[in-house]
């Protein structure tokens, strides 16, 4: 499968080694990760001026437009991951969230909405037992 991984960037990049893994995971299982830069160390969280950042919005949107499936980490808030999230249901495309339930609360808007497959987790190692169960 395209996957879509969605995770936090400006929002925040304390879980960036959680997507670094989820990412890697699903690699290893065969899958093409079409936005595994979202797990990558040294991503610069600065804005870069409309042009530049209007590259990436238009990257994205067209990764989005390959994916048969979106995976989002939610433990992190991040505008765009919410973006992306209204975009996938906009495109009909099969959508997961992930969120850590002791850490955070997620948005009505998500756990509101029956489109999205919602899986709130303890411990990390919770999620790789699904992500087989989705891949
Ligand atoms: O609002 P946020 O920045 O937290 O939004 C994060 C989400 O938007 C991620 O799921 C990404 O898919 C997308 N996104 C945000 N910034 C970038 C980005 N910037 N590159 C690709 N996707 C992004 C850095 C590019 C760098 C290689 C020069």
């Amino acid at each position: 499968m395209n996957i879509y991984f969605a995770g936090s960037i400006r929002g925040g990049r304390s879980d960036q080694m959680l997507y670094m893994k989820m990412i890697n995971y699903m690699k290893s299982k065969g899958h093409i990760v079409l936005t595994e830069h979202v797990g990558n160390m040294s991503l610069s969280l600065k804005e870069n001026g409309r042009d530049k950042d209007s590259e990436i919005y238009t990257q994205d949107i067209s990764f989005m437009k390959k994916s048969d499936i979106l995976i989002a980490e939610c433990t992190t808030p991040s505008l765009g991951v919410g973006y992306e999230l209204a975009f996938s249901e906009k495109l009909n495309i099969k959508s997961y969230i992930f969120y850590n339930k002791s850490k955070t609360e997620l948005s009505a808007m998500l756990t509101g909405n029956p489109f999205y497959t919602i899986y709130p987790y303890k411990d990390e190692d919770e999620i790789f037992k699904i992500l087989d169960q989705i891949l």
